[in-house]
This record gives C-alpha cells, sequence and structure tokens, in this order.
C-alpha cells in the first residue's frame, strides 16, 4: 500500500492496465536512440567527466569520481616496505574473490599451477553475489555464438573489440554446462531444458537463469568446489600496488591485512586482476546496486603499472533502481521483471519506452520522463521516478507468477508492505556497471604487461560502451576461465628482482601535475567522512 502522494499515481497505472495488454510501445529508430541518449544519458552530460592528467590515457576523458582516484598517490610509502623476502610465494597470484577470480583459480588450479587467492573482503563478497536476473549463452536450437555476437555488438554500439566478443559468445555454451557439471541448479522447463528469457537488445531468448538470485546459485556454486578442493585463500588482505620487475614484467603485489595493517609482500610467476569494477564511486551522484568493495582498486594498481584504459567514459546506469522505498533506493529491480512482460509507464499510467531497448537508452528514455511536467513521480522526500507496472507479468502469465518467478525480489517489497504482484513498483536509473576497464586480449592478458591477466569487471572491450543483461554473468566466467588457462600454461620465465619503480615514477608524476591530494585504491567507499576534530 502507497501512501497519499504515490497512491493516485498507481491506481491510474492500474486503471490503464487492461488497454495496455495488447500495447506495444514501439521501438527506437538508430537516429532516435543516438538523440535520446545524446541529450539525456549522463555520459553525454559536460559535468559529469574531465579528462585524466597522468599515465598512459592522459587526455581521456571519464568520470571526475574516477580521474580523482588515477591521479591519487599510493597508499604508503615505497621505501617503508621491504621486498626481498616475500610471504607469500605461488605460480599464479589471484586478486579478487568474486566469480571472475573464483573461476580463473578453479582452472588454473586444474591446469596444474599452485595457486593463491587473495581477496579485501569475503569469499564470495562481491558483485556476482548479487547479480539477479541471468546467464546469456546461446544453448537453443534457435539460437548460435554467431547471433549472440551480433546482439553483443549492437548493444556496445558496435564499439567492442571483436575478438573478444568472439571468445565471449563461443565459450558461451561451455561454461553454462561447466556450472551445470560443478552443481549450480538453473531454472528449468518439465523437459530439462533450461528456462529462457529475453533481456534488453537479444534478438532470442537466450537469458538462463535460477529464479532470481542466479549470482548467488553461481558464486555458492564456486565457492563451494574452491572450498572442496582446498586452493588457498586469504580473505581481508586487498592488494595496494602490483609489482614489476626490471623488464616491466609483473611478479607479485604489496597486499594488506585489513585488521593489523602489516604489509605482506606476495611473488607470483603470474597475476590475476579480478578485482572487479567503480559502482561504488557512485558516479555523476547516482546510487548503486554494487557491493561495498566496487571501488576500482584494480583499475587504480594497473593503471599506476602502465596497463591502458578503454571505454570509461561509458558507464551503465542500470534503468530500475528502486525509487521508493527509500531503504532500499538504487538496489536493483532485475530486467527479469521486464523480461517477463512488466511494462513501463509514467504517473498517467502510459508507456513512454519499448521496455526491452538497450539499458543506456531505457535510463535516459526515464531521466527523459522525469523531467516531462507531470509525467515523473515524485516521493515526500523528492525521489523521482516511474513505475514498472509489475502487475502486468501476472495478467500475462497467471496469478502466483511473480512470486514463483521472482521471489527474492517478492519478498524484499513485501517486507516494505508492497505486494509488487498487485502493485506498480517505483524504479528511476542506478549505477550498475563500468562497462569499460583495463584493455585485454582474448586470453585474458593485459598486452602491456608481460605476467598481468585481467579478468571480470575490471577488463574493458568486450561490451564496447553499453553491456547486454546477462553477459556479465558470462563474461566474468568465460574471461575468469581464460585467464586462469593461460595462466597456468604461461612460459614466461620467472620474474627478475621486483621493484616499486612505477609507483615511485606515479607519485612523482601526480605530484608535477598538481595532483595527489586523495590516495588510493580507495578499498572501502567513505560514507562517514573525516573524523571530527575533538574538541
Ligand atoms: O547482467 C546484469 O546486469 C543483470 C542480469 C542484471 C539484472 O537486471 O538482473
Amino acid at each position: 500500500m502507497y501512501p497519499d502522494e504515490l497512491r493516485e499515481s498507481a491506481l491510474r497505472v492500474a486503471a490503464s492496465r487492461d488497454c495496455r495488454l495488447k500495447e506495444k510501445h514501439p521501438r527506437l529508430a538508430p537516429d532516435e536512440k543516438d538523440a535520446l541518449l545524446r541529450g539525456f544519458h549522463p555520459d553525454f552530460r559536460e559535468d559529469t567527466q574531465r579528462p585524466v592528467t597522468v599515465g598512459p590515457n592522459s587526455g581521456a576523458r571519464m568520470p571526475h569520481e574516477l580521474v580523482d582516484l588515477l591521479e591519487a598517490r599510493s597508499r604508503f610509502d615505497p621505501e617503508a616496505v621491504s621486498l626481498d623476502r616475500p610471504a607469500l610465494q605461488t605460480d599464479v597470484l589471484i586478486i579478487g574473490g568474486g566469480g571472475a577470480g573464483v573461476a580463473a583459480a578453479l582452472t588454473a588450479q586444474e591446469e596444474g599451477a599452485r595457486v593463491l587467492l587473495v581477496t579485501k573482503l569475503r569469499l564470495g563478497d562481491a558483485n556476482t553475489m548479487m547479480a539477479q536476473g541471468g546467464i546469456q549463452a546461446a544453448t537453443s536450437p534457435v539460437d548460435s555464438p554467431a547471433i549472440h555476437y551480433l546482439d553483443v555488438l549492437g548493444g556496445g554500439g558496435y564499439t567492442n573489440d571483436p575478438a573478444l566478443v568472439r571468445a565471449l559468445v563461443r565459450d558461451a555454451p561451455a561454461v553454462i554446462a561447466w556450472l551445470e557439471e560443478l552443481g549450480c541448479m538453473f531454472s528449468k522447463q518439465p523437459d530439462g531444458t533450461l528456462m529462457a528469457i529475453h533481456g534488453g537488445g537479444t534478438s532470442r531468448k537466450r537469458m538462463h537463469f535460477a529464479r532470481d538470485y542466479t549470482g548467488a546459485e553461481i558464486m555458492r556454486t564456486l565457492r563451494d568446489e574452491l572450498l572442496n578442493r582446498e586452493v588457498p585463500v586469504i580473505e581481508f588482505c586487498p592488494a595496494l600496488e602490483l609489482l614489476l620487475d626490471d623488464q616491466g614484467r609483473c611478479g607479485g603485489a604489496v597486499l594488506q591485512n585489513f585488521e593489523t595493517g602489516a604489509f605482506l609482500v606476495a611473488h607470483a610467476r603470474v597475476v590475476i586482476l579480478a578485482t572487479g569494477g567503480f559502482g561504488r564511486l557512485h558516479v555523476s551522484g547516482f546510487p548503486t546496486t554494487n557491493h561495498y568493495g566496487a571501488t576500482a582498486d584494480g583499475l587504480v594498481m594497473a593503471y599506476r603499472a602502465g596497463a591502458e584504459l578503454c571505454f570509461l567514459d561509458a558507464t551503465q546506469f542500470h534503468p530500475t533502481g528502486v525509487a521508493y522505498p527509500e531503504q532500499m533506493l538504487g538496489q536493483l529491480v532485475t530486467e527479469k521483471v521486464r523480461g517477463v512482460g512488466a511494462q513501463l509507464v509514467n504517473a498517467d499510467g502510459e508507456q513512454f519506452v519499448f521496455p526491452l531497448e538497450t539499458r543506456d537508452a531505457v535510463s535516459a528514455a526515464i531521466i527523459r520522463e522525469c523531467g516531462l511536467p507531470g509525467k515523473g513521480v515524485a516521493t515526500a522526500t523528492g525521489q523521482r521516478g516511474v513505475w514498472v507496472d509489475s502487475p502486468m507479468i501476472e495478467r500475462i502469465h497467471g496469478p502466483g507468477t511473480v512470486r514463483r518467478e521472482l521471489p527474492a525480489m517478492f519478498r524484499q517489497y513485501e517486507r516494505f508492505g508492497i505486494d509488487m504482484s498487485a502493485e506498480p513498483i517505483l524504479i528511476y536509473p542506478t549505477l550498475h556497471y563500468q562497462n569499460g576497464g583495463i584493455r585485454v586480449d582474448p586470453s585474458g592478458s593485459c598486452p602491456r604487461i608481460p605476467g598481468l591477466y585481467i579478468a571480470g569487471e575490471a577488463a574493458g572491450g568486450i561490451h564496447g560502451r553499453n553491456r547486454l543483461m546477462g553477459n556479465s554473468l558470462l563474461d566474468i566466467l568465460v574471461f575468469g576461465r581464460r585467464a586462469g588457462r593461460h595462466a597456468a600454461s604461461s612460459d614466461l620465465p620467472a620474474s627478475g628482482r621486483l621493484t616499486l619503480q612505477h609507483v615511485r615514477r606515479h607519485n612523482r608524476e601526480v605530484e608535477l601535475a598538481g595532483k595527489g591530494r586523495t590516495i588510493a585504491p580507495m578499498l572501502l567507499p567513505d560514507y562517514v567522512g573525516p573524523e571530527p576534530n575533538a574538541s
């Protein structure tokens, strides 16, 4: 039940439902989509980005919040850490305990490598765990990796790196088979075939899911396997810097014990960085769907070591973040809700966009609608939004569908007295994904830094300027496994003497540029601010 200021509009949505049942909102023509993005997507606003002034991408525009970190100085004085006697030695050091890191660890171990996984928080504390709607893979006879490939390129505005997309779509069916072999329980038809729905920008139904907690089910499977195989893991141990030898090869990292603050040096033949994205930077002031640890640490470390970043001027705002109740502000309302039939409607119960356009376009359309007089809905605190007409799902598929197909989301709303099978839900775009990242090749290796591999959201180029739903759970596994395999079989000679020369160089560069007022990697978002001075 909604408060007065929302109830009237929610009733208008209910009143228009029958007329909308058969109404298909037209899709955007390419020039309409382009104008919509330029006019209303936050990436195109002058005040959201600026050029970075230091490092390999000097001159490239990126969100202010990320530039601040790339122009920050290191967390510790390189002179204060002795690299002579590394506390930890391994073949493959994996930094990050989400889906990409764990997939890399399992695969590298299968290939016979000694593996060590270190993670900033607990194993599985990552965006993977929070992913809801699904994972794409062309598994049906009416689909193919080639069709999936075209969809991914279309979604990315034809800017994606084609070799990376090829790797993504080709490996996809094998990734699903691997997960099932490990015990992952996807939602299935009575005959045992995987259930599949559309996501935004897909031309075939290829979104596979475990109800609306797909990421949690995948992460559970991977984590169990890692623990069963007794792969060594160190939790609460973030990486602060990569280590390079005098040839520029990556051969380890400086870590920090989060509890004691002690530095630990890890020496490895190769390093896989799987540290995730930048959602907790709250780009352009947006709330986020992201995990607490998503603070761009890997981007910062790799950038100082000389890696090239790409597509970081393209940020993904998920169209449907919770706008009411405010206790859940910015949390994900999975695209699966629209995938199974819910429409997006304004304060008057009118559709204003085809609900499964690509995310960049849907978000821009919502922002535009909320700016039109009387078309957006405002909560008592001034939060704006439009409606996802979730009861339409019951109208299309029959009573009980919302509860059955979206159990996690149903309960989430139920706690606040909202029955989303009977009442629409209020949403607004929320920061969801870093479309770009560190440039990689199809083996997951970082072309500029031998011995360094990148997997998961930290990697860039796969999705171009806009990722499609379900291709993130896929890419963490495809490129996690590729990185694990290639890293384990890498024939690079052992690294020479390890140094932090690149960090000294970076600190000097930021100082000369008059920057470096902050320190990075950020590690945890600061929602509290500095301690007030004791008086
Ligand atoms: O891939 C995603 O970002 C995803 C599945 C999100 C969602 O809406 O559920």
